[in-house]
């Protein structure tokens, strides 16, 4: 059979996939990783990639996929190659929270992103009237609709980068497991 167990050099590079409506801030939060400083955004036409180094020998290289309406039917042109996936909510838009679920749902019942661990960022925590981590859990009935992976939900700033590091690491060190859950299954595939 012809499948290879790359270990060494696979869980090194990992793929995230950043996903969330339109204005949720995750061009914001991309910046303010990589740069450490706040930049203003358009909307994203297309999508945002960049590499981000996390000091655990890992190589995160990070997709920002526009959240337009018109930009959503291509979402799923990224999720092959996840390894782990940042859902970026707006905590504040309370009217589109609903929308939000919705197209978090879909995502997840996807093929391609079963078993992909998920970090939900509660982004814009800096503004009065924000849902808390707590409520954002509740709201999109994570319990339910994660019980197949590994799922955590973080509140952030993605202006002041409050919450950001400890997202990535989670997404990272989930992604890592993950990948090496598959490793072992392609092993023992190989025997
Ligand atoms: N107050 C506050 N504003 C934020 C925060 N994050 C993002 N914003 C603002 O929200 C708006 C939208 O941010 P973007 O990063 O462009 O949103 P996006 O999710 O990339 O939007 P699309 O590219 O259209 O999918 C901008 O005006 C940001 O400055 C935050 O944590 N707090
Ligand atoms: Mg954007």
């Amino acid at each position: 059979m012809g499948l290879l167990n790359s270990k060494h050099s696979s869980v090194k590079q990992t793929q995230i996939l950043m996903l969330g409506l339109d204005s949720a801030g995750k061009s914001t939060l991309l910046y303010k990783l990589k740069f450490n400083d706040f930049f203003r955004t358009n909307p994203t036409i297309g999508f945002n990639v960049e590499m981000i180094e996390t000091g655990q020998n890992v190589a995160l290289t990070v997709w920002d996929v526009g959240g337009q309406q018109k930009m959503r039917k291509f979402w799923c042109n990224y999720f092959e190659n996840a390894d782990g996936l940042l859902y970026v909510v707006d905590s504040t838009d309370k009217q589109r929270l609903e929308d939000s679920k919705k197209e978090f749902e879909l995502i997840l019942k996807n093929e391609f992103i079963k078993n992909v661990p998920v970090v939900l960022l509660a982004n814009k925590q800096d503004l009065p009237g924000a849902l808390n981590a707590e409520e954002i859990t509740r709201k999109f009935n994570m319990k339910k609709h994660c019980s197949d992976r590994n799922w955590y939900v973080q509140p952030c700033c993605a202006m002041t980068g409050e919450g950001l590091a400890e997202a990535f690491q989670k997404v990272t060190a989930f992604a890592k497991n993950c990948k090496k859950s598959k490793e072992e299954v392609f092993t023992i595939f190989k025997q």
